[in-house]
């Protein structure tokens, strides 16, 4: 029995934390195994990579030196968690996954996406997510909600053109893929968010998913 993977994108403070335990509860109500994760991360090691990531530091970081700890912490996430929880028949919600990199990496830092895709395929070979949500909102209000958290990290210390490059490769890349990727506007209230988030469920839970 193969699982089900759902991976939720979209920019800071799109709510894709709490949309993603929102979706969970659905889930598990309707007794389906659900596990939980995130990118970058998911696993001790995944994590430490994590922290490398997001902390601020006086060294820049080499836009490939970014590139590839993403990649690295994926190939540890995929082999601890995603792997053996979809081979296992559970339903995998993951915050950001490859998506991200496309739209950071790719949209935000400029690295072509034919050098991504050259990673994607050797960490996943032909692994992909079964569906992908992303939480669009206008760039100033997920900034907004970012800052109300309080300290920055090493993301969200970047200007607004960067976050404009990274939504509009989250769209252009939604776009291109109807089949797997569903826009859901972040920009409204949580509860109409989540009333569009029930109206998935019944997909979600037939027998082959999405
Ligand atoms: N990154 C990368 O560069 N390349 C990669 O391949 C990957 C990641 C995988 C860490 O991600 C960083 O890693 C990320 C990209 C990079 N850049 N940054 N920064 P992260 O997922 O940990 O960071 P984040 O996106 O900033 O997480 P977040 O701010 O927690 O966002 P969220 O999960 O989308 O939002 P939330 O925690 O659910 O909600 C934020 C707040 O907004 C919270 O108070 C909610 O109650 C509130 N909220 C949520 N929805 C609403 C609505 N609809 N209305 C009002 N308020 C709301």
């Amino acid at each position: 029995m193969s699982g089900l993977f759902i991976t939720l994108e979209g920019p800071e403070g799109a709510g894709k934390t709490t949309n993603r335990d929102y979706l969970a509860a659905g889930l598990r109500a309707a007794g389906r195994e659900v596990v939980l994760t995130r990118e970058p991360g998911g696993t001790p090691l995944a994590e430490r990579i994590r922290e490398l990531l997001l902390a601020p530091s006086s060294e820049p970081m080499a836009v490939d030196t970014e590139l590839l700890l993403v990649f690295a912490a994926r190939a540890q996430h995929l082999a601890e968690v995603i792997r053996p929880a979809l081979a296992h028949g559970a339903v995998v919600l993951c915050d950001r996954f490859t998506d991200a990199s496309y739209a950071y990496q790719g949209g935000g830092r400029g690295v072509p996406e034919a050098r991504i895709a050259t990673l994607e395929n050797f960490v996943q070979g032909d692994l992909r997510p079964d569906l992908t949500l992303v939480f669009d909102l206008p760039v100033e209000v997920g900034l907004a909600r970012a800052a109300a958290r309080g300290r920055l990290d090493r993301f969200e210390l970047e200007g607004r053109a960067f976050f404009v490059a990274v939504r509009q490769a989250y769209l252009r890349r939604a776009a291109g893929d109807p089949a797997r990727y569903r826009v859901v506007d972040a920009g409204r209230p949580l509860a109409e968010v989540q009333r569009s988030l029930d109206d998935l469920l019944p997909q979600l839970l037939a027998p082959r998913g999405v």
